[in-house]
């Protein structure tokens, strides 16, 4: 990674500054060596620290299995989480049933902690409206619009502080929605109103084929947090008990009033999605490293230096995992085929007119454009 410095413009005389002035440092409880320093491991029971290896397994299997469904068309485009398990896992399991949490689409194993089941995520990557109004059942959204929803984090926290309810909403989103307006509006407007939300990037360095240095000038991303008048916090994201720990007590701050900027820093092993082809913009001599900086294969060796390696039946882990995807692709292909109106339904009670045209024109072009329908219908997915 290159870093991003103000240039030129020595021998001036009034007070500048520069994010030279505020060095950010990475937070990290396992180094990528495995090393660690006994104190700083998080206070987790036996179980929890096990907990924390499944889970990882879970994203993992879940994204191979992804991948061979969407290879045999029986899923749309899916973006493979490879390499953030411990980003999604560490920050997921932080938060508590009434938390919400908005995520971006790699974050499968944070929405299943919080009660989403698989179906239903599984409805939505298959492009069924339906499947959010199950999530948001559990408190839990996906949005595929680039930081779109993050001034709905904002209106969330903001709803929490007036009914006084003793909750966090958590925005998860990529580097590259962090150059979105929205994304801007809401980290601000959320410092204003002391909403309890927490903004967390997984800077995984690419977005799409826009390296992170494209992105923005500035150094991190935590260092925003200044500009706003909230917390920041740059934490490894290839460390799973680094991210849970910051996440759990960036919890506690925005249950304070103090809303939370965490970058969590890791690596998108592969493409973007299965439409993406990486190595059209990336060498692979920049992918090399981070293969052997894997999040699982760290935890791992925490888990054995702690003596708790033997509590692990990864092959067992593994089975389970299979045999709940097995049965949620059985739910999901016994789900019913939808009508195109699904598509308008979800948003208000009552349709307002201007969806109604909306509706009313997409039906007329559907009958008017015989093979529209069919082409929808059939079009190789991905
Ligand atoms: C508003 C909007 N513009 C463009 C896109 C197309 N798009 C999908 S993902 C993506 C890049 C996202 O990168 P980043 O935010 O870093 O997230 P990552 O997928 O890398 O985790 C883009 C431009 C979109 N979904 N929404």
């Amino acid at each position: 990674m290159t870093e991003n410095t103000s240039q030129g413009a020595t021998e001036l005389e009034a007070p500048w500054i520069t994010q030279d002035d505020l060095p950010v440092t990475k937070y990290q409880i396992i180094d990528e060596n495995g090393e660690y320093d006994p104190a700083d491991v998080p206070d987790l029971d036996t179980e929890e620290f096990i907990d924390l290896y499944r889970w990882m397994l879970v994203e993992k299997r879940y994204a191979e299995r992804m991948i061979n469904l969407q290879r045999r068309g029986e899923m749309g485009t899916v973006g493979s989480s490879r390499g953030h398990e411990a980003s999604i896992v560490g920050s997921g399991y932080a938060l508590a049933e009434d938390d919400y949490l908005l995520a971006m689409g790699r974050e499968t194993s944070a929405m299943l902690m919080k009660g989403v089941s698989l179906r239903d995520i599984l409805l939505f990557w298959r492009g069924i409206e339906d499947a959010q109004k199950y999530l948001a059942e559990q408190n839990c959204m996906i949005g595929i619009s680039v930081g779109g929803y993050l001034p709905v984090v904002t209106g969330i926290g903001w709803g929490m502080n007036i009914t006084d309810t003793d909750s966090v909403v958590t925005a998860h989103f990529g580097d590259g929605a962090t150059s979105t307006g929205a994304f801007h509006e809401a980290v601000n407007f959320a410092g204003v109103l002391d909403a309890p939300t927490i903004f967390y990037c997984q800077n995984n360095q690419w977005a799409i084929s826009t390296p992170f240095e494209k992105q923005t000038n500035a150094n991190s991303i935590a260092q925003r947090a200044v500009g706003y008048g909230v917390h920041g916090i740059r934490v490894d994201g290839n460390d799973v008990l680094a991210t849970y720990h910051a996440m759990s007590e960036a919890r506690e701050l925005a249950l304070q009033g103090n809303p939370v900027l965490f970058e969590g820093l890791t690596y998108r092993r592969e493409g973007h999605s299965t439409s993406d082809d990486p190595t059209k913009y990336r060498d692979r001599d920049e992918v090399k490293p981070w293969l052997d900086r894997d999040p699982i294969e760290r935890y791992e060796s925490f888990l054995k230096s702690e003596g708790l390696w033997d509590h692990v039946d990864r092959e067992a882990m593994v089975a389970e995992v299979d045999e709940e995807f097995d049965a949620a692709i059985e739910a999901a292909d016994a789900y019913g085929p939808r009508e195109v109106e699904e598509l308008f339904v979800h948003l208000y009670e009552e349709m307002p007119p201007e969806l109604e045209a909306q509706l009313r024109e997409l039906e007329r072009s559907l009958s008017e454009l015989d093979d529209l329908d069919e082409h929808i219908v059939r079009r190789p997915k991905g």
